[in-house]
């Protein structure tokens, strides 16, 4: 059984959609960072970094880095289709994806208003008129959901500002999977 280390809506609700999407066995191992539970050295002997998620594969062996985890899960459970493998654009594409959502976008919080709204509005061109960020559903659109779920709250941006963003967005919230996690972690505070 898989184990995730994850605050409520913080990074590791991707990871935490991604086992869901895939039907892994999992098991969660709740840190609030609200109580600075990442940084206790219990758990920065898991993660240095003090930060989730972390995940303890089967043989004990610790991932971090949500990008990592959402590859290991989409590759060790193939039949969810998460990874496109064997499509080297595609699988290129997906990694290009999730370095821009994690350095960008994840990055530009820290910036300022003006950041993040500058990431959005790459994010909603990269996407076009594509349903999902690389054409088909992939662990991609994980990241990109989660943080802009996270951080939309954060910018005034009416509606229709990031029209292709928005309708990605609209269309996670309809995926069981991501509706579970959700609900999950709500009840965690
Ligand atoms: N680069 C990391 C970022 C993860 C991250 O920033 N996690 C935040 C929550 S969203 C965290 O655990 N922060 C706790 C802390 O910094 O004390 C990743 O992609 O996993």
């Amino acid at each position: 059984m898989l184990k995730l280390y994850f605050s409520p809506s913080s990074s590791s609700l991707a990871t935490h959609i991604a086992l869901i999407e895939c039907g892994a066995p999992y098991e969660l191992d709740v840190r609030l960072l609200s109580k600075q539970a990442t940084r206790t050295p219990a758990y920065l002997a898991i993660n240095p970094d003090g930060k989730v998620p972390a995940l303890v594969t089967e043989n004990g062996r610790i991932l971090t880095e949500v990008a990592a985890t959402l590859y290991y899960i989409a590759r060790r459970y193939p039949a969810a289709g998460l990874w496109p493998e064997g499509a080297l654009d595609a699988e290129a594409d997906v990694i290009s994806w999730m370095s821009f959502v994690a350095s960008t976008m994840h990055g530009s919080r820290a910036r300022g208003p003006e950041h993040v709204a500058n990431a959005f509005k790459v994010a909603n061109q990269k996407l076009g008129d594509r349903e999902w960020a690389i054409g088909r559903y992939s662990i991609a659109d994980i990241h990109l959901f989660r943080v802009h779920w996270r951080f939309r709250p954060g910018i005034e941006a009416p509606l229709g500002t990031y029209p292709a963003l928005e309708a990605h967005h609209e269309r996670m919230l309809t995926r069981p999977a991501v509706k579970k996690a959700l609900e999950i972690e709500k009840a965690y505070g």
